[in-house]
């Protein structure tokens, strides 16, 4: 059966268009034409090809467009807050000393242990709608609260079910290795055989998991141990990720760069060193301010470093009831340029194309280009450098997601 609306064309004119490609092209009197769900057309209204017949057109009065934003590192399927801890840390506890006296990671695995699949999604859709509300239209969910199969199993289907309840694209990460779980103490490689050899395969065969990731830390997990876990994810083949550098420098991003690995999140004890290697390899920079903030983290990812190499940066929220508990892209883009020194435009990049990159998801996702996802955002705002500018102020007037108007 043919669906009509399949194929209607939609026509968005009169806008300021910002495309985000590598050359981070801009055009005032833009036009941008949607079929169906992908963009069939964008430029300058004036080439607009007399070909296409609009079955409805859009003025926007002027208004910017990017394309949907993506935030490419969350963990905002957990339940509970951890509002104690972060009066602990007020007080000069370190995040380290309350995660190896049993809180930090745990205390929300305790958590999503004991709720059910509904408490679960019900706690985090306000998450993912305060995101939504912003202009993402794509959202990468880890799991890693569960920490046996059938809790990561759960916390993967309720992120899976949020994204056919909202109008978003979810990809789910499997980071079960984020923190040993009680039943494995002092038992690691253990752990990482049960992920590596049971849960991964398993979790795969249900289509839960789109990438799988690691907490490569002293508080977590050894290069060693990721190496075990990055051959089975090849063996399946499914892309990897890692967090690395966050606290220490262990040598994890210069393994995973080695690997290929779509993204080395956080990188804050990351050189000169790590910013060349991932260059070399094309694993996106995924920096993550909010973390660094709200941990009160001195030291700063190498930007100048990784802008030197040529290593693309992406930006994102790593919304998490532990270190980063917000649910605001725009904030973290802010947080961006203040803290970490991004320009408004390197921050722009950093949740659209590069953000794509570190979920490999390039080909459909993160510019506005014929035959990609028509997702995008309409900005009430004079200047595209407003984004990354305002710091607790959404300007996003309308979105558009698959070719629909959602906002
Ligand atoms: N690094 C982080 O910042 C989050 N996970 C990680 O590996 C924190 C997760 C938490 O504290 O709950
Ligand atoms: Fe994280």
């Amino acid at each position: 059966m043919v669906n009509p609306s399949a194929s209607r064309q939609i026509l968005w004119r009169n806008a300021r268009i910002a495309t985000c490609d590598a050359s981070m092209t801009r055009f005032t009197g833009g036009a941008l034409l949607t079929r169906g769900p992908q963009i069939a057309w964008v430029g300058p209204e004036r080439d607009l090809p007399g070909e296409y017949r609009p079955e409805q057109s859009h003025d926007l009065g002027g208004a910017w467009v990017t394309p949907g934003l993506i935030d490419c590192h969350t963990h905002l399927v957990f339940a509970g807050s951890r509002a104690g801890e972060y009066a602990q840390r007020l007080r000069g506890r370190s995040y380290q000393e309350i995660a190896r006296a049993g809180g930090g990671i745990l205390s929300s695995m305790r958590a999503v242990r004991a709720a059910s699949e509904q408490q679960l999604f019900d706690e985090s859709l306000p998450r993912l709608e305060a995101l939504l509300a912003e202009g993402v239209t794509t959202v990468e969910i880890k799991s890693g609260y569960g920490l046996t199969l059938s809790d990561e199993a759960k916390m993967l289907r309720v992120a899976r079910s949020l994204g056919q309840t909202l109008p978003v694209t979810i990809r789910t990460t499997l980071l079960a290795a984020h923190a040993l779980p009680p039943e494995y103490a002092d038992r690691a490689d253990a752990y990482i055989d049960a992920i590596a050899g049971e849960w991964l395969p398993r979790l795969c065969e249900e289509h839960l998991v789109d990438a799988v990731d690691i907490f490569c830390e002293s508080v977590g997990f050894s290069v060693a141990q990721a190496e075990r876990l990055f051959d089975a994810a090849e063996r399946l083949s499914v892309p990897v990720k890692m967090h690395s550098e966050q606290l220490s420098n262990l040598g994890g991003s210069l393994f995973a760069a080695r690997r290929g690995a779509l993204s080395c999140d956080h990188l804050e004890y990351a050189t000169a060193v790590e910013a060349e290697a991932l260059a070399a390899a094309g694993t996106v920079a995924v920096l993550l301010p909010v973390a660094f903030f709200c941990l009160g983290e001195e030291r700063k990812p190498p930007v100048a470093a990784l802008r030197k190499a040529g290593a693309a940066m992406a930006i994102a929220t790593d919304c998490n009831p532990g270190s980063a508990p917000g649910s605001s892209l725009l904030l973290a883009m802010s947080m961006a340029t203040r803290l970490f020194g991004l320009t408004c435009e390197e921050a722009l990049a950093g949740v659209t194309r590069h953000a794509a990159r570190a979920l490999g998801v390039q080909e459909e996702h993160g510019t506005l280009a014929p035959g990609k996802a028509a997702d995008f955002a309409i900005w009430g705002i004079g200047e595209l450098e407003e984004l990354g500018y305002w710091s607790g102020f959404n300007p996003c007037r309308t979105v558009v997601r698959a070719g629909r108007q959602v906002s």
